[in-house]
């Protein structure tokens, strides 16, 4: 198509177009926001950076902000943002169940890592959209990898609007919905805010173990279960590891509990084989080019993991049984510091003996958390293995942890191999 026609098109039906083709390519949701700008959430993101609310993301920083609200930075030239969101919602109610002590995973990572399918779903709708339009449009796009707030986009163009628990909340398909940017020049009437709102609720807030939501719709990372068990490369702090109860990667409290999430029903495409591309018409688009791999974990969706197997795991079982899966962001190391979490909060003494071995042969990071793991299960085994270990242990950081475990023995052992402590080991 010629110029003069282009420019025709875009003057009659370009937005509805440009919507119908993101339907058309998988996506659940689609709306439009202007590239306008983003000033009061650029100032509602430096203050939460200076108040410390954001403390633990270090790349999370204020020039990441400021280039992040400013569309222009992003695309030159930039007018519209094409703002998406595709549903992740399975109620797992089919998956395998374990008699094995298990540790929880959050819905969003029990299938594929969201970011390579969604990528791969945007990339193939700008170039059917260029082919479309017959248009040489410039296009960035963006789920969870850049520095736009996506969030922001989603509220400004109505795609949902904010919940209390920060999370954008949406008409069908409450908050389980990944968010995405398409930011372009093409010039689109941009779609209005939703007018919702929680109304009275703070059932999140109520719910959340750790009070990481100090306010509504204010997180305080370093409180959130999700900071702590996928991002966070050190040690949890010791006061909240027994509100952590069994999350091993991430955590769903504060959308479980939420009312609009009740209605929403599940849609698994994201979580079958390679990207056929939901509802695409064409057949063909989404699927990958020949003779790439698909990057599908080996196994199919799982909502929970055998803690035993993986305080056994060497790194390569975990980046063989984890290829594909957003699970590799935690790394082993800090996957295995969140089995002993789990471990010591479920108490059971038959997982003492995986426990020993890790308090010997893990990483400085999984020997600490073994033992408080130990200490918290506080059987007589429990108490010898940290004994010997105490003799054996050279890292300064896992003794602290050591002597802590063994202390919280004196104050309410009551020996025996099977008799569980009561009192926290705080
Ligand atoms: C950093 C980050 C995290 C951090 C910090 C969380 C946080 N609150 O910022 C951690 C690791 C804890 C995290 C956890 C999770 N994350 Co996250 N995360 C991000 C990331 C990369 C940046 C978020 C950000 O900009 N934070 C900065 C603060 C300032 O932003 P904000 O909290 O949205 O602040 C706004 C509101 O507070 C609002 N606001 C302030 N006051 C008021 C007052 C009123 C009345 C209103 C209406 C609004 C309002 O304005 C602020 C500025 O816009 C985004 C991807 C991206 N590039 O945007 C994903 C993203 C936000 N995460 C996502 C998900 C799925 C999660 C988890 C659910 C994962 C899980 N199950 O474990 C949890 C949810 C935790 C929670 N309750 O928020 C999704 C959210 C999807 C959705 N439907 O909202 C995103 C958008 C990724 C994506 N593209 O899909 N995440
Ligand atoms: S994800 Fe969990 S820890 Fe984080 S705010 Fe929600 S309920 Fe709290
Ligand atoms: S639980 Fe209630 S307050 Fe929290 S996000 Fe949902 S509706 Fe809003």
């Amino acid at each position: 198509m010629g110029e003069s026609s282009a420019t025709e098109f875009i003057s009659t039906g370009l937005k509805s177009t440009v919507t119908a083709y993101a339907e058309e390519s998988g996506f659940d949701l689609v709306r439009v926001a202007s590239a306008q700008e983003f000033v009061d959430d650029r100032k509602l993101a430096l203050d939460r950076i200076k108040d410390g609310l954001m403390d633990g993301l270090p790349w999370f920083n204020n020039s990441r902000v400021l280039r992040g609200t400013t569309p222009q930075e992003l695309l030159p030239g930039a007018r519209s943002i094409i703002c998406l969101g595709l549903n992740y919602f399975e109620d797992g109610q089919d998956f395998p169940e374990s008699s094995a002590p298990t540790g929880k995973l959050a819905r969003y990572a029990w299938g594929r890592d969201y970011h390579k399918v969604i990528k791969r779903r945007m990339r193939v709708y700008v170039e059917g959209l260029r082919k479309k339009l017959g248009n040489e449009f410039s296009a960035r796009w963006y789920v969870d990898d850049g520095p736009m707030l996506d969030r922001a986009a989603a509220s400004r163009s109505g795609v949902g609007w904010f919940g209390k628990n920060g999370n954008i909340l949406t008409s069908n398909l409450g908050s389980w919905v990944f968010l995405g940017q398409v930011i372009t020049d093409l010039e689109l009437e941009p779609d209005q805010p939703l007018k919702q709102t929680c109304g009275n609720c703070v059932r999140c807030i109520d719910a959340c173990p750790t009070g990481a939501i100090v306010a509504p719709y204010v997180i305080d990372n370093a409180r959130c279960i999700s900071y702590l068990t996928i991002e966070n490369r050190g040690e949890i702090p010791l006061a909240l590891r027994p509100q952590i109860g069994d999350w091993i990667f991430g955590c769903d409290i504060c959308q479980d509990v939420c009312p609009v999430n009740r209605k929403v029903t599940p849609t698994p495409t994201l979580w079958q084989g390679d990207d056929a591309g939901g509802s695409q018409t064409d057949g063909q688009s989404h699927k990958l080019p020949t003779g790439q791999v698909s990057d599908a974990p080996p196994s199919g969706p799982i909502a929970t993991l055998d803690l035993v197997e993986l305080l056994k795991m060497t790194e390569e079982e975990f980046r063989q049984r984890f290829r594909g899966s957003p699970i590799l962001r935690a790394k082993r190391v800090g996957l295995q510091r969140n089995a002993c979490v789990a471990l010591g909060n479920k108490g059971d003494p038959l997982s003492v003996p995986a426990l020993r071995q890790a308090l010997f042969a893990g990483e400085a990071l999984v020997r600490g958390h073994a033992a408080w793991a130990l200490g918290r299960i506080g059987v007589t085994e429990a108490k010898l293995a940290l004994e010997q270990a105490r003799a054996d242990e050279r890292d300064e950081a896992v003794l602290q942890e050591i002597a802590q475990a063994l202390k919280s023995f004196g104050r309410s052992y009551r020996g025996g191999s099977s008799k569980r402590r009561t009192e926290s080991s705080l």
